[in-house]
């Protein structure tokens, strides 16, 4: 099951506003994963070794742009199609990368947490509870279909 009507128009209504400003919102995404889990800082090789703050890395840019614009697009799909629409080998991708860089079902919490309040800031006046429940039904959508990858493949 997807998202109804509302929640898909809440979801594009957002992204209409959030993708012109990406770069900015990824970095802020990203901040938010590390403020809420800073120990999640040692997993991602392109920090291992920098105490640099994440703005002034061009690696890091361009990972959490990467990942805010799967994330979103996916969210549109859904809210389209009602499935997660990410090719097959993207998913099966996926899910071997965190499995290797030892990521655990617990953690979707945390860049759930971080997305959801990415969203709040950056919509600011137009955010809604209902907003909010759209986003998170969408995350844990794909949040589910990548954790089944890793279950798969563990
Ligand atoms: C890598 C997306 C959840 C930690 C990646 C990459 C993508 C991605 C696309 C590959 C980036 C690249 O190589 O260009 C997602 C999505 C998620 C999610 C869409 C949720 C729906 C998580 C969670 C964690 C996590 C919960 C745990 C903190 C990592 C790490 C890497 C990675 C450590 C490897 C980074 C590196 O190369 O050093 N993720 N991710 N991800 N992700 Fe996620
Ligand atoms: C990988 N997976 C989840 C979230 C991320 C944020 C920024 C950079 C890489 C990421």
């Amino acid at each position: 099951v997807g998202l109804n009507e509302k929640e898909e128009a809440l979801v594009k209504e957002s992204w209409e506003v959030m993708k012109h400003n990406i770069p900015h919102l990824s970095l802020r995404f990203f901040t938010l994963i590390l403020e809420i889990a800073p120990a999640a800082k040692k997993m991602f090789s392109f920090l291992k070794d920098t105490d640099e703050i994440p703005q002034n890395n061009p690696k890091l840019k361009a990972h959490a742009v990467k990942v805010f614009k799967m994330t979103c697009e996916s969210a549109i799909q859904l809210g389209e199609k009602g499935e997660v629409v990410v090719a097959d080998t993207t998913l099966k991708w996926l899910g071997s990368v965190h499995l290797q860089n030892g990521v655990i079902d617990p953690h979707f919490e945390v860049v759930k947490e971080a997305l959801l309040r990415t969203v709040k800031e950056a919509m600011g006046e137009k955010w809604s509870d209902e907003m909010n429940g759209a986003w998170a039904e969408a995350y844990d959508h794909l949040a589910t279909a990548i954790k089944n990858e890793m279950h798969a493949e563990a």
